[in-house]
């Protein structure tokens, strides 16, 4: 099994993890790491913190002249804010100490994890949860996913990612609009990262990112914050991963939870999804055909899974991001410790980051299909496994 575990708080000093259950043998360099943690800040929207956090990951240990060793893999990323900022958050966020000096933070946001935080964990100042509750935390998920994606690129397997709608912005999911994508698919999901990655909203539509900018703009005028669509894609998935035969093994299961585990994220459709649910099924099933002694399906509504098993076609995986919850203008709280009404107060924030969301969920999709992969055809080094993939 590959699993992974991250630590760190987003105005600490780093953040740390370490990735176990690789195969011996895989290639991962820190080039292509960091390319995807690059890749987690593009998009228009971001707050200030984007013009100066620049991640690149330190690999410590499991990693040897440029593969993987079967032993953890331990990676740490540096927090640019920690001295940069100026805002004193060696002394914030000190390991030893008191903290008496410390200003305690007692207004909690709305939408935040900020009240249910303290109140699960007794706190009387809400530092430690915005912490590690920040979205900041994905920068280190991005890198260790990044080393699973490694393994399903040594097969053909393929992630991408673009977005659907910021706000009011995007395409209409009940029209014909996937052209394009699946023009791009053609060549594999790569292409499809490539040519979103050239739009400022991370779209494929020119017209709709111009949009999408001016109206990120006048939501930042108007002091409030946007949500948004973004859609994963896998090409070269083989069939049969996955299982109907217990719970906990279903395909469609494991990537909801990929992307429900991004902070922020609020829903997730695989295949035709939402849509789905309101249409006879004659018009929601694919139909199955043979191509010369190969079963195909004619269209791919299904998303890449039927009865929690990949089919060997795209995977398609949408997921539903909520507004920022920290907004320029206050919403309404109450002080923890004097009980009063009070606006809230606004730190330093993003507009949006959906853009960057869409990045972070091809990231953890790509480790649920790898742990699937690993689960089917596993073994101890890739050599062991390439003959089971491609018998
Ligand atoms: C975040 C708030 C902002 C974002 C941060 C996530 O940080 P700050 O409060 O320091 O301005 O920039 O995102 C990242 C640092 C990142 O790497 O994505 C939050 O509250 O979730």
């Amino acid at each position: 099994m590959l699993r992974f575990l991250t630590a760190g708080e987003s105005h600490g000093e780093a953040l740390i993890g370490i990735v176990e259950g690789m195969p011996a043998g895989v290639p991962v360099a820190a080039a292509d790491i960091n390319r995807h943690l690059a890749r987690r800040w593009l998009g228009f929207g971001r707050g200030g913190r984007s013009k100066f956090e620049r991640d690149r990951v330190h690999i410590y240990s499991g990693i040897r002249f440029g593969h993987t060793i079967a032993s953890p893999i331990a990676m740490r990323l540096d927090n640019a804010a920690y001295l940069k900022d100026r805002s004193g958050w060696p002394e914030v966020m000190a390991i030893e100490g008191t903290g008496e000096q410390v200003e305690k933070i007692t207004l909690p946001r709305p939408g935040h994890a900020d009240l249910v935080g303290v109140q699960k964990y007794g706190f009387d100042d809400i530092r430690p949860v915005i912490d590690r509750a920040s979205a900041r935390e994905t920068a280190m998920r991005v890198a260790c996913c990044s080393i699973a994606r490694q393994l399903l690129n040594q097969f053909g397997i393929e992630i991408g990612s673009h977005v659907l709608r910021i706000g009011e912005v995007g395409v209409d999911l009940d029209s014909d609009w996937a052209g394009e994508r699946d023009r791009l698919l053609a060549d594999g999901a790569e292409a499809l990262f490539g040519k979103a990655d050239e739009s400022e909203a991370r779209m494929l539509d020119a017209d709709l990112t111009a949009q999408c900018i001016e109206h990120i703009r006048a939501t930042r005028k108007a002091g409030d914050s946007l949500g948004g669509i973004y859609e994963v894609v896998v090409t070269g998935l083989p069939a049969g991963l996955g299982s109907y035969a217990q719970w906990d093994r279903r395909l469609t299961g494991l990537l909801a939870q990929a992307v429900m585990s991004i902070q922020a994220q609020k829903a997730v459709e695989i295949g035709d999804g939402v849509r789905a649910a309101g249409l006879p099924g004659s018009k929601v099933h694919d139909p199955i055909c043979d191509d010369a002694g190969t079963f195909r399906r004619r269209t791919n509504r299904a998303g890449g899974v039927e009865g929690g098993i990949s089919t060997g076609m795209p995977i398609i995986v949408r997921g539903y991001m909520k507004p920022i919850p920290t907004l320029i203008k206050p919403l309404e709280t109450v002080d923890m410790v004097s009980r009063e009404s009070q606006p809230t107060r606004y730190e330093r924030s993003d507009v949006t980051s959906v853009p960057a969301a869409s990045t972070v969920a091809e990231a953890t999709v790509a480790f649920a299909l790898a742990n699937a992969l690993l689960e089917k055809f596993g073994g101890d080094s890739l050599d062991e496994m390439r003959p089971r993939v491609t018998p």
